[in-house]
């Protein structure tokens, strides 16, 4: 040390907004650029600090400490703003108060938990895929036809969810996705609506409403055992009800939207079905579902020298550190050969997707199916995108399909 303080580094600044409609459309120029420009970028428009490289994403997911999750994952600092809805129990809290809720639903979700769901999800992805291509033919919409399709007839089940109101689970994921975001026209859009659907997924969280096998009634049982309190247990099947669709729909949309685009590693997946779950995350490495959370400083906290000030947001581009190309080879290429784990698609450290072994249950059993049943793939149409503030999402994705013989 020469006796100089160290200075501050200005970070480069981005007027860049992006949450308008043609970044949200077309994500990778910016992505590109924001990790060009540095490994701590300003962003005028919002004064937020934005990361876009891998090494810093990561960083700031696994240090739970500084990088707070309880002001909010959005662009609302829930020290100054009231949020729309009541905190999440999992996503907007931190240790101490996240661990109880985060265990319970931990054991919940585990692999060894739903092994008794394996067969039931086969068959009816078969049976999705059998009738699609019985009554549809050779071309559809693989958006609604299986990527909607599927996780909403096997997911709602699994919660114990009644069959009323279930076209509700989707506009209600959608509207908690965007309030992630600045208060744009797809917040706007959606306002006439939050007390209704608000309304509705609160009423399913309730014990009398949710049937006695699933998701849902072990969360209680959990409030029985003292695992919880009972002012928790509806708070956490609302997770369940708020993060357990539009992503696995979107998943799911992004997969067959890379093998429709890329039929050589269909061919792949047809010689070696062990690949399926490979596959589902390589597709969320590729086209992160979930793009973009926010963190906010506890301190003063420097990153690669700048100093981000105590209270202050950071937006993580998880997009963005899952295609750097100084953390993966050829990251623009979905490949089933490459190793994708390590990607922060479904986050990482103790907020890592506690869904995710459901996610990939859903996404193997229906990608078995399909490739049992198509030997060939192929966008029949531009696909459409759905804008979100957070979810790289779908309006449509057609497809024309050939049955294998
Ligand atoms: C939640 C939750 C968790 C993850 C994502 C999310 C809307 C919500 O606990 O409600 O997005």
């Amino acid at each position: 040390m020469t006796g100089t303080t160290a200075a501050a580094v200005l970070p480069p600044t981005s007027d860049a907004d992006p949450f308008d409609a043609a970044h949200l459309e077309h994500p990778e120029p910016l992505h590109r650029a924001l990790r060009e420009a540095g490994p701590v970028v300003h962003l005028s428009r919002y004064d937020v600090h934005a990361l876009a490289r891998y090494d810093e994403v990561h960083t700031a997911l696994v240090d739970w400490q500084r990088f707070q999750s309880a002001a909010g994952v959005g662009l609302a600092n829930f020290r100054h703003e009231k949020p729309w809805r009541t905190p999440s129990l999992l996503l907007e809290a931190d240790p101490p108060h996240h661990d109880a809720p985060r265990r319970v639903l931990r054991e919940i979700l585990a692999p060894p938990a739903l092994r008794r769901l394996r067969d039931t999800w086969s068959s009816v992805a078969e049976g999705l895929v059998d009738s699609v291509l019985a009554e549809r033919g050779a071309e559809f919409d693989a958006l609604e036809a299986l990527a909607a399709a599927f996780p909403l007839r096997v997911f709602p089940d699994a919660v114990g969810l009644g069959p009323d109101g279930r076209e509700n689970l989707l506009p209600y994921g959608n509207m908690a996705f965007n309030a992630f975001g600045p208060r744009n026209d797809l917040v706007k859009a959606d306002a006439d609506r939050v007390a209704e659907l608000s309304a509705w997924v609160n009423d399913r969280c309730a014990r009398e409403a949710l049937g006695d096998e699933g998701f849902g009634a072990r969360i209680w049982a959990a409030a029985d055992r003292g695992d919880l309190t009972h002012e928790q247990a509806p708070l956490v099947v609302r997770s369940l009800l708020t993060a357990g669709v539009d992503t696995t729909v979107h998943g799911l949309a992004a997969t067959l939207y890379a093998f429709a685009t890329h039929p050589e590693q269909w061919r792949l997946l047809r010689e070696r079905p062990e690949l399926a779950r490979v596959a589902f995350d390589e597709a969320v490495r590729w086209q992160s579902p979930v793009q973009t959370f926010f963190r906010t400083a506890t301190t003063d906290v420097t990153i690669a020298g700048t100093t981000v000030p105590e209270g202050g947001k950071i937006l993580m581009f998880l997009g963005a550190a899952n295609r750097d190309p100084a953390r993966w080879q050829d990251p623009d290429r979905f490949d089933l050969t490459r190793d994708p784990s390590g990607h922060v698609g479904f986050g990482m450290g103790i907020h890592q997707c506690v869904g995710q072994h459901v996610a990939r249950l859903e996404a193997e059993t229906l990608l078995t199916a399909l490739a049992r049943r198509v030997d060939h793939l192929e966008l029949a149409g531009e696909p459409r995108r759905h804008l979100n503030n957070t979810l790289r999402s779908w309006a449509s994705l057609p497809v024309r399909v050939r049955r294998a013989r």
